[in-house]
């Protein structure tokens, strides 16, 4: 008996997937009438967006910016009634929980009268042409699930004429009238381009914004990302477990980096939840140009302080993106990536490692070289690898958390040897005493690919189903060229559609300027870092963490919303509202 139903497990069945297949989900006012999910309609707004290099963009952007003329849609109900189009969406970019019910609710408001089909593989899947058919049967069985799997991501760059014509092919070949970009800042790019592109043919394009790292935000009409909000649920379990452990044992302090490749959205919302010893957040190190030193410098005065007092554990979080954002590290980084972007392919065909180095130092300017020989090897390894396709270093593979420790380590040696180093940290002879014997024992964790698939949180799982109604709904009311949002998220919902083209800025990469869509980082002067700057002395000082426990997708605690989110948006409660709960199917 025990067997069978444990066979009967198997493939995408635990009792936990099954019931959260069950699971009704909130959907906004404007998508349901008589209890039923339907489209919704769009009108224009007055209001304009753009970035400081809007100019250069209306330039390149001619037919979409016509079109769109930079202004944000506002989702009204009611609806047109279309049928005969056909829809291909894809998943772009890394994972994040949430990407299977924008399929949804892409399904639920193309109905049966219009066709949606899925592209495998992400952008590389549109130019291969590889696209199937969606059926309602097929997409039962992933709602409310985490992952990609349903259709597999990728991360190519659309920008090539050779490209542009797969693209075009694929169109045809599959006579589509839509696309749905489900994806980042550099997938929504693609997606910008991809609406230019199409423009004449009369194929209309959306993007969905998708990523763990938060960074696709604009204020009060895009407060966040899905899939920022599971990530960071998954991470402040793990590291609020952590936590608990630290007075348990008495013994480590533990560096854990967390995913977030560049903005530290993450580590802001994980140490909000959390309240770690120490969170460092890389925008502020940029903000006070702090270098590599004063950074350890920052840490060992709080290691120390905590020694002094007898508590010898803690635990310090890491944004994954920090050493781009250290200013010596960032002109490498810079100087490093024009080198490999105009001799990426001499570089390849070198095959050992001290041969690239060799030719990459003579290109160098001095303080950089310099800088790189300090680093450990590993580290310099890992500065050398393939940028991706958009031009991004891979910083998930960087071990800055080890790079810290080893750095840590060396100051606490040095100030045991010569304590008159620290004495503006004003110790008293008992303090002094004990940092003598403090025994300084870390462990070094990196929460990434953990936290990008679990099964959505309730918030992401309504907020991405209303994501999918809301793409769904634009691409019925014949529109092109804006990213799906939704706001108000305290208030039932506000469904908005802005324009691709307002996101969009000049950026260098691979050594060259390119138009991309402008990433959302941590405003150091934003009520959450305002508030984490005013808490973290206390949780400095004193083991006041807290530990949030595991997602819950029932019950009193289901409704909370990323408490960063919360205080960015002047919430008076963690609860978010975005609508009824609704049957899908
Ligand atoms: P997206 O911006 O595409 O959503 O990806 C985010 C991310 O998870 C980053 O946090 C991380 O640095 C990166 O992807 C890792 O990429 P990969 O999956 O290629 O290792």
């Amino acid at each position: 008996m025990l067997e069978n139903l444990l066979i009967s497990m198997e493939n995408h069945n635990s009792l936990f997937e099954n019931e959260i297949r069950k699971l009704n989900v909130p959907v906004c006012d404007i998508f349901v009438k008589d209890g039923k999910i339907v489209p919704a309609k769009f009108e224009k707004t007055d209001k304009k967006i753009g970035t400081s290099d809007v100019a250069e963009v209306n330039k390149e952007f001619p037919k979409t910016v016509k079109e769109t003329e930079n202004k944000i849609l506002k989702g009204i109900s009611g609806s047109v009634n279309v049928s005969g189009k056909r829809v291909a969406v894809l998943f772009s970019g890394g994972p994040a929980a949430g990407g299977h019910n924008v399929i949804i609710g892409l399904k639920k408001v193309l109905g049966d009268g219009n066709i949606l089909f899925g592209v495998k593989n992400g952008p590389k899947g549109l130019l291969e042409g590889t696209l199937f058919e969606i059926k309602e049967e097929d997409v039962k069985r992933i709602l409310n699930t985490g992952g990609f799997d349903f259709l597999g991501s990728d991360r190519t760059k659309i920008k090539s004429e050779e490209q542009y014509e797969a693209v075009r092919k694929t169109v045809k070949d599959y006579q589509l009238n839509g696309i749905v970009v489900v994806g980042g800042d550099d997938s929504n790019t693609n997606a910008a381009v991809l609406a230019e592109l199409l423009y004449d043919m009369g194929v209309q394009v959306i993007g969905v914004p998708k990523t763990i790292d938060g960074d696709l935000q604009i204020g009060d009409i895009l407060p966040i990302s899905f899939g920022f909000d599971t990530a960071t649920k998954i991470y402040s379990e793990l590291v609020g477990n952590i936590l608990q452990d630290t007075p348990s044992s008495r013994k480590y302090w533990h560096f854990i980096k967390l995913m977030g490749r560049s903005a530290s959205h993450v580590a802001l919302e994980v140490a909000l939840q959390t309240r770690p010893a120490i969170a460092l957040i890389s925008e502020e190190v940029e903000a006070k140009k702090m270098s590599l030193g004063d950074i350890v410098k920052s840490i060992c005065d709080v290691i120390l302080t905590r020694a002094s007092k007898g508590i010898n554990h803690g635990v310090i979080v890491i944004p994954e993106g920090l050493i781009e954002f250290v200013p010596e590290m960032k002109s490498l980084i810079a100087e490093l990536n024009d080198i490999m972007g105009h001799y990426g392919e001499d570089i390849s065909k070198m095959f050992t490692f001290e041969e690239k180095k060799d030719f990459i130092y003579k290109k160098l300017n001095a303080d950089s070289a310099k800088l790189m020989a300090s680093l450990p090897d590993e580290f310099e390894k890992m500065l050398l690898l393939d940028r991706d396709a958009h031009g991004n270093l891979q910083v998930s593979q960087i071990p800055t958390e080890k790079l810290l420790i080893t750095m840590v380590e060396e100051r606490i040696n040095e100030v045991k040897n010569h304590l008159d180093e620290i004495a503006y940290l004003n110790f008293d002879e008992k303090g002094l005493e004990r940092i003598k014997k403090f025994k300084f024992a870390t462990n070094n964790h990196f929460f990434g690919y953990e936290g990008r698939c679990g099964a959505p949180s309730l918030f992401d799982a309504a907020y991405t189903l209303n994501l999918g109604l809301c793409a769904g709904s634009l691409i019925l009311d014949g529109k092109t060229g804006y990213i799906a949002s939704v706001t108000d998220f305290d208030k039932g919902g506000s469904v908005l559609a802005l324009p691709l083209t307002g996101l969009l800025n000049i950026e260098k990469r691979h050594g060259k300027n390119e138009m991309v869509i402008k990433k959302g980082l941590v405003e150091v002067d934003s009520p959450a870092f305002k508030f984490f700057e005013k808490r973290r002395k206390d949780w400095a000082e004193k083991d006041l963490f807290t530990s949030p426990g595991p997602r819950q997708l029932w019950g009193p605690v289901s409704k909370q919303l990323p408490i960063t989110v919360a205080l960015n948006r002047g919430y008076s409660s963690l609860e978010f509202n975005l609508g009824k709960e609704t049957k899908v199917f």
